[in-house]
């Protein structure tokens, strides 16, 4: 997370942190960082990311000659929910980001990574931006929950109560898994935008998937270093809407009193879609000094 201490942007950005895209400085060489990357996902997310988010994908034509244009995404991302995208030179303050997202707009990096970072990146570039983040705006109801999530962002910060509401974007936008009749879909957009935890996601025996609960959600730890230990599957893009509709503000004091939930447990009230044998995670441990 950003440093909040302060709300100053850096040079050459705008009191809201935006900048200029800049596209046409884009060079050959970034334009065919995209090219590979939207190339690779593309053939492995048919049939593991839902169709919102295919749908999305070919709605705003994102692989066209490489970094999209925002100016030409956002014509008709505006038209079909009112959302554009506006480009911050990397990680921007909780406050900034959330008045962003509560007026639809989504902060997207400007930059790419370079061709020897395909797989690993510290923050957000304009592909784990755009092309996984942005084809779910393109979702009315999706769109209604970024912008309902915002406002959350907002009040929780004035109540200082990020870290519960973090974990609820971490679990959804980022790493979420839908349910659906032809079985588990990726919606998260950390998922789809990683070759490796596009299949290890849906795939790998190693990671608990659980039904969504907003509260138990909240009380779960994440880790922001390797693949996720749990994915939580929702029923159904409204059910995610309606469960954020309500005000948090009752919500929060409950959680204080409560502890977390251990990262790899599954609790009574689990519904369980895998139990997983956390192997990954083990194996991962043991390797760690
Ligand atoms: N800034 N550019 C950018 N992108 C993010 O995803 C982001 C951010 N600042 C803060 C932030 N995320 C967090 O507050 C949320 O993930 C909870
Ligand atoms: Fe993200």
């Amino acid at each position: 997370m950003a440093d909040d201490l302060s709300l100053i942007p850096p040079p050459g950005a705008r009191a809201d942190w935006t900048i200029d895209q800049g596209w046409e400085r884009y060079s050959q060489a970034e334009h065919d960082v995209w090219i590979t990357l939207y190339e690779r996902q593309a053939k492995l997310l048919t049939g593991r990311a839902c169709d919102p988010f295919l749908k999305g994908l070919d709605a705003l034509d994102l692989h066209r000659a490489g970094i999209p244009d925002f100016s030409r995404i956002n014509e008709e991302l505006t038209r079909l929910t009112g959302w554009s995208v506006v480009a911050v030179p990397g990680l921007v303050p909780d406050a900034v980001f959330f008045d962003h997202l509560a007026n639809r707009r989504f902060p997207a990096g400007q930059f790419i990574r370079r061709a020897d970072q395909l797989d690993y990146l510290q923050e957000p570039d304009v592909f784990h931006d755009v092309f996984g983040h942005v084809p779910m705006l393109t979702d009315p109801t999706f769109a209604d929950y970024m912008a309902a999530y915002g406002q959350g962002g907002l009040r929780a910060l004035g109540l200082g109560q990020l870290h519960n509401l973090a974990r609820l974007y971490w679990y959804t936008v980022e790493f979420g898994l839908l349910q659906t009749p032809a079985g588990l879909r990726i919606y998260g957009a950390g998922i789809v935008s990683s070759r490796a935890e596009s299949i290890f996601a849906l795939d790998d025996p190693s990671p608990n998937r659980l039904g969504f609960d907003l509260e138990r959600v909240m009380r779960t730890p994440y880790r922001i270093d390797d693949f996720q230990q749990v994915y939580f599957v929702i029923p159904s893009l409204q059910a995610l809407l309606d469960s954020t509709l309500a005000d948090f503000g009752a919500l929060y004091p409950r959680l204080e009193g409560q502890t977390d939930i251990p990262i790899d447990a599954i609790t009574p009230s689990d519904k369980v879609f895998t139990r997983g044998t956390q192997a990954y995670a083990r194996e991962q441990g043991a390797h760690a000094s």
